[in-house]
């Protein structure tokens, strides 16, 4: 196995360190924008974050590629890339909302194998690498001990087009009434990291880009969790699944699947 010892501990100080950008610029006025609707928002903040990110990668290993959600998009020579949001859930961070993430996510290839989420509301550092484990701050994390379906509690998150949303919510009353309760946090970093270290049993969401789900599926994984995308065991945008166990994963995945794809 090769060893990401370097990457990881690369992803964890540029995520401590992004955090505390964030922090700095969270106390003053910041220029809001939208992108693919008006629910769908964007800050300087974020654009910041990513900027400063960037050049920190670009600097330390110029000759990886790096892909992020506001838009950068460097192609290196490596068969590294990293994988970057600046704020998840950026919704939470305009409205104060203590649920949103700086999320940083290394790839081989194609294959995640290191991942730095900085939960900035609680100033706490989820991080792992393939083979090394999975940890917050110092302690390492394992998912939830399995329970049934119905004593299962469930996270997920929603789209921004009104179509999308109602048609989500229509799958949701489907399965609210098989398991314990459903959770909607806002940032999909986090809410995997949750799965990780057993605040939630189960998490699913179509929709979701690279970014939002990189780095934390390498966190589940070295968590002991089961991650499940619509066909195969790879997370994507029509639809990333993570569970305590492969159960409850299976069950999760079958019963959204006849409901895919959601409206736009
Ligand atoms: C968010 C995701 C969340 C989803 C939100 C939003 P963003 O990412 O992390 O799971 O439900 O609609 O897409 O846009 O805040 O980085």
């Amino acid at each position: 196995m090769r060893s990401y010892q370097t990457l990881v501990g690369a992803a964890k100080t540029f995520a401590i360190d992004a955090a505390e950008l964030i922090n700095s610029s969270g106390k003053r006025h910041f220029a809001i924008s939208s992108k693919s609707s008006s629910n769908d928002m964007v800050t300087e903040v974020d654009q910041a974050t990513e900027n400063y990110l960037v050049e920190r990668i670009s600097k330390k290993f110029p000759n990886h590629s790096i892909i992020a959600e506001e838009g950068a998009n460097h192609s290196g020579t490596s068969e590294i890339s990293w994988v970057i949001d600046p704020i998840d859930g950026t919704t939470n961070f305009i409205y104060g909302f203590p649920s949103y993430s700086v999320s940083i996510g290394v790839r081989d290839k194609d294959r995640p194998i290191a991942g730095a989420i900085y939960n900035i509301s609680e100033n706490s550092l989820y991080w792992a690498g393939a083979g090394m484990g999975a940890y917050k701050g110092s302690s390492q994390i394992r998912v939830r001990t399995q329970v049934p379906v119905a004593n299962s509690l469930i996270g997920t998150g929603f789209g921004y087009t009104a179509v999308r949303r109602v048609a989500q919510a229509r799958f949701l009353t489907q399965l609210i009434g098989e398991v314990r309760d459903i959770r909607r946090a806002g940032a999909a970093s986090l809410d995997l990291c949750y799965v990780a270290e057993g605040r939630l049993d189960g998490y699913y969401e179509s929709g979701l880009w690279p970014w939002d789900y990189t780095a934390a599926s390498v966190i589940v994984k070295e968590a002991g969790g089961t991650l499940l995308g619509p066909k195969d065991t790879e997370p994507s945008g029509e639809l990333t699944v993570a569970a305590s166990n492969a159960q409850l994963a299976a069950f999760l995945r079958e019963k959204i699947l006849p409901y895919l794809p959601f409206p736009e």
